[in-house]
């Protein structure tokens, strides 16, 4: 049986084609600064969306299509599903998955079957890995959807709870390990609050940070040496989420002594929930030695939620680019769409036109980077822009020799400030347009 009947492997076709089923930009072999698309964005397909998402909202049922699976909880459609995915993924050409542990295989009414229904559907997955070559890029423990953890995780007030959520991400972490997956997520779905007044932040923050190195010292345990993420988002489903953004989370890291051992999953829909722009948080992260993988969506900039839609939009994968390639790739991370096709697009082929959109718009975004820095005019206009740092005061404050007296000092034998230069900041959005237009 397949999935996907109509549908072959999807192919490069270059950027004339009209074809709705062929990448136009994404030639996974083209190389670009030296290595191939395929290398540079490590596309990963996301199983919640894509597979498990049903179309529902607040206000209406599920709407998607996927007559591959029969809508219940059994291990066997769990396993055929599982297939399914894999047939997707395989004839979309992306190399890599990732998945949350309830994602995969349904919880049953003790952590010892759920853990055994994870154990079988983790064997297909094993399997389908190996017949196509398609890799993980990181597993995650859903700490959010099941009840026990109405009011957190490793932040509940319930330490049976935690206990819970200790035992969850113990058995994701090994599961994460023997699928080979390159990093491990920790978005902290409902480690928040929703009203201070019933909430111990401190100690809530206390546990999270013990919860964590907890999964370090298991991870060093078992062995398990892919890279450690935590993805920011500052509110949905709480009020306040304290992973809010890339500053707190760096913040948090440090403050808890984890960060050597931890870098970010950042996300678009939740830079800009956070009222930053994914440029802005991709440049903060990658400045702090953190940026670890991205997870690729867009928001609707009308709408105040997590839309999670499919990036489209070249001015955003090409200022994503620009920093992803200026501070050396995502690897071990990569490019992955946690991002959902519209419950109106309801139909199997909508994932097709969705996640080729999403691939050209970073190949692109790749290109487009490539050329600016290439030509590198914005470069040698920020590098000249700070040039009084490079001799004289400047290199003294820079080097630590400077202090407010000497300073002073210079000051009063000068009198006044050199006169500052236009920030160009117009000319610049102009040139920026030369290479997207
Ligand atoms: C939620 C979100 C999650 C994480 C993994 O907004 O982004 O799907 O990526 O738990
Ligand atoms: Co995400």
């Amino acid at each position: 049986m397949t999935a996907f009947p109509k549908i072959a492997k999807i192919q490069y076709e270059g950027p004339k084609s009209k074809n709705p089923l062929a990448f136009r930009w994404y030639d996974e072999n083209e190389v670009v600064e030296g290595k191939t698309m395929r290398d540079h964005l490590r596309f990963s397909v996301v199983y919640w969306h894509t597979f498990r998402g049903t179309g529902s909202d607040p206000f209406g049922a599920a709407t998607m299509a996927r007559p591959w699976d029969d809508g219940s909880n059994s291990v066997e459609n769990a396993a055929r599903r599982a297939r399914a995915a894999f047939e997707f993924i395989e004839k979309l050409g992306a190399p890599f998955y990732a998945f949350h542990d309830r994602d995969v295989a349904p919880e049953g009414a003790t952590l010892a079957e759920t853990n055994r229904n994870l154990d079988a559907v983790v064997r297909v997955l094993q399997e389908e890995q190996r017949r196509t070559g398609i890799k993980l890029l990181w597993g995650t423990a859903n700490l959010f959807s099941h009840p026990r953890y109405m009011h957190g995780a490793a932040t509940t007030c319930n330490a049976d709870v935690f206990a819970y959520a200790a035992a969850q991400v113990k058995k994701c972490l090994e599961v994460t390990k023997e699928l080979g997956g390159g990093n491990y997520v920790f978005w902290g779905g409902r480690e928040g609050y929703q009203n201070l007044l019933n909430t111990d932040m401190k100690r809530e923050l206390d546990h999270l940070g013990r919860f964590l190195h907890m999964a370090v010292d298991h991870a060093r345990k078992i062995g398990f040496t892919g890279q450690f993420l935590i993805e920011p988002k500052p509110k949905e489903p709480t009020k306040h989420q304290y992973d809010s953004d890339a500053a707190a989370c760096c913040n948090f890291l440090r403050a808890y002594g984890l960060f050597d051992h931890f870098k970010l999953n950042l996300e678009t829909n939740h830079a800009t929930l956070a009222g930053h722009t994914m440029m802005h948080e991709l440049d903060y992260t990658a400045g702090q030695g953190r940026l670890g993988s991205i997870d690729a969506n867009t928001g609707d900039l009308l709408l105040g939620w997590d839309t999670d839609q499919f990036p489209t939009n070249y001015y955003l994968t090409a200022e994503c680019m620009l920093v992803i390639l200026k501070y050396g790739g995502l690897a071990p991370g990569g490019v992955n769409f946690d991002a959902k096709v519209r419950r109106e697009s309801f139909e199997p082929i909508d994932l097709f036109h969705a996640h080729i959109g999403g691939m050209d718009a970073f190949a692109r975004g790749l290109k487009i980077a490539a050329e600016i820095r290439s030509e590198g005019v914005l470069d040698t206009f920020v590098r000249n822009r700070y040039r009084s740092w490079d001799a004289g005061i400047g290199a003294e404050i820079e080097s630590g020799r400077a202090d407010f007296a000497s300073l002073e000092q210079y000051m009063l034998g000068k009198g006044e400030a050199d006169p500052n230069e236009s920030g160009r900041q117009e000319l610049l959005e102009n040139i920026f347009n030369r290479y997207v237009g």
